[in-house]
């Protein structure tokens, strides 16, 4: 098979962890027979240094011309504590999606098993919780009106969903429900937000399509809660954007870490894979940045956009092959865990590889 992959680094440990992932996808190319043809693109920080523009038309172009983009993550330091910045990295990332149509953002929370004991939850809490998010990524207060008045003293985002926005992610969630245990949980807010209230009766009208799924509905914050308490209850979770951004972070201490969350959003055209991990200035340029979530994110990206389910499967098994012959990256290291089995960006690359 022969596809054209971009690839999207973005800003800090963005770099180092696409980087393994892009070495990984050449392995599989040599494996299994694939031409993958690469280019790159800029976003983010490196995106502004270099044109003014968090994602110039040349990247979008690119993008839309690709079969499927490894993106890595945007973010800088400098722009946290400088909240006059009228362009921001996130920018970037916010009209990716938006242009490229990309309304599903697919986060799977896999916990491998030789994890168990790198999540500050009690293993018997975790063991056997495998939950698939879907996370709306084109609407909400993230993509409102937003700005200041009374002479800059107040603030405002608006929050804003419609039907159509809501049935198209339902639709998607019921049914990779379907292939899995059969039960959705939809997230939101119905006791306090009109947006949520929408949601929820939408959801419940696309429920009746789907009799043979399960479906609970919770408010956010019991969400919260759940997902610590008993993280097993949950099959495929549907929610909004916001929701989806915090819940899923949270998510991550049941696979051990943020660096072993990837990501698939997808929509109307080209897929954009991800860590769900952001730039992480604090370790850019130290090596020991996790690259699975990377490489993970390339593991969807075949199965997704390519269809090449054993391919997929290659990675996976060598992710957890490299587990089970006991190497870790620092963030997922526990107290057991030999020093010399604690690998860095490249080195535990290379394992995967092997
Ligand atoms: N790889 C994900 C990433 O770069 N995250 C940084 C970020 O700004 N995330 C906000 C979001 O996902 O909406």
């Amino acid at each position: 098979m022969k596809k054209n992959i971009l690839i999207v680094p973005g800003d800090g440990i963005g770099q180092e962890v696409t980087a393994v992932g892009k070495k990984v996808l050449d392995k599989i190319a040599e494996k299994f027979g694939h031409e993958f043809v690469y280019d790159e693109a800029l976003i983010g920080h490196v995106a502004i240094e270099a044109t003014g523009e968090a994602l110039p038309d040349e990247s979008l172009q690119k993008m839309k011309n690709s079969d499927a983009v490894l993106f890595g993550a945007v973010g800088h330091p400098k722009y946290d504590n400088d909240p006059s910045a009228k362009v921001r990295p996130e920018q970037g990332l916010l009209k990716m999606r938006k242009e490229l149509g990309l309304y599903a953002n697919l986060r799977p929370i896999k916990l491998f098993d030789e994890l168990l004991g790198a999540s500050s939850i009690k293993p018997e809490i975790l063991k056997g919780a495998d939950i698939l998010f879907f996370r709306e990524l084109t609407g909400d207060i993230y993509f409102g009106e937003k700005g200041r008045k009374d002479n800059g003293d107040s603030a405002y985002d608006i929050a804003t969903y419609s039907k159509f926005e809501v049935e198209r992610i339902a639709r998607k969630a019921f049914e990779a429900a379907r292939t899995r245990r059969k039960k959705l949980c939809s997230v939101d807010k119905a006791n306090v937000l009109e947006t949520s209230r929408l949601w929820r009766e939408v959801v419940q009208q696309v429920a009746k399509d789907y009799p043979d799924v399960e479906v609970e509905y919770q408010f956010v914050d019991a969400t919260a809660m759940l997902l610590i308490k008993d993280p097993k209850r949950f099959d495929v979770v549907l929610t909004a954007n916001l929701f989806g951004d915090i819940l899923t972070d949270e998510a991550s201490q049941i696979a051990g870490s943020m660096g072993m969350l990837a990501s698939a959003s997808i929509g109307d055209g080209t897929g954009v894979y991800e860590p769900i991990h952001g730039s992480a200035h604090d370790i850019t340029g130290k090596g020991i940045a996790n690259p699975m979530a990377s490489v993970l994110s390339a593991a969807l990206l075949l199965d997704i956009s390519f269809g090449l389910k054993e391919e997929s499967n290659a990675i996976i098994n060598a992710v957890d092959a490299v587990l089970k012959a006991g190497f870790r990256t620092a963030d997922i290291a526990d107290a057991s865990t030999p020093k010399e089995k604690i690998l860095g960006t490249d080195a535990i690359g290379e394992e995967i590889i092997k």
